[in-house]
């Protein structure tokens, strides 16, 4: 069983990173997304609301398990024998800290990462731009799932 891990923030899921599920669903029997839990910074959206708007938009691809994680990315891949992390690259701006990242997991575990160039459509697009426009009013219909949007809306009209 070929197994890999695309993982992240995911504060919400954006057309950006569901394009890089959808792929890397083409590519592994199976696509396990792992949410971090970041204990420092509150996110929007909670981690189960996270898990469970991502479980929701990937349930198509068929192939896809979604659930959090703390601490290290490569001790969530050992503890499920994941021989390979994808990650979508957006800019070379990525790319210096993607690339370190990658290094250092590989020394840590010998893990590999994958990159998939974004979606062109997506290639500016990010959770935090997608709610910084949306809290000021501006459309982000096109730039998330429906699902994601009608979340998006209400959370929003909920913290005023
Ligand atoms: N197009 C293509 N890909 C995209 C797009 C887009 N528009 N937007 C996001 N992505 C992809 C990127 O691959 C990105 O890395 C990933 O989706 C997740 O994006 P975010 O913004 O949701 O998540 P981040 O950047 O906050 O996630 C960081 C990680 C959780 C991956 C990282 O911090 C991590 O691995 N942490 C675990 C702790 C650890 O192991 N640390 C040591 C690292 S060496």
């Amino acid at each position: 069983m070929r197994r890999a891990v695309c993982p992240g923030s995911f504060d919400p899921i954006t057309n950006g990173h569901l394009d890089i599920i959808a792929r890397a669903s083409k590519l592994y029997d199976v696509v396990h997304v792992a949410v971090m839990i970041n204990q420092s910074k509150k996110g929007l959206f909670e981690i189960d609301e996270r898990i469970e708007l991502i479980r929701q938009v990937t349930a198509e691809f068929g192939n896809v398990e979604v659930e959090a994680f703390h601490g290290l990315l490569v001790d969530f891949c050992k503890q499920r024998d994941i021989p390979a992390i994808v990650k979508g690259l957006r800019a070379v701006s990525d790319f210096d800290y993607e690339l370190q990242m990658a290094q250092m997991n590989n020394g840590l575990s010998g893990v590999e990462t994958l990159f998939v160039p974004t979606n062109p459509t997506y290639s500016f697009l990010s959770s935090s731009l997608v709610k910084e426009v949306a809290a000021w009013g501006g459309d982000v219909s096109h730039l998330v799932p429906p699902l994601v949007h009608t979340a998006l809306t209400e959370r929003l009209a909920q913290d005023g």
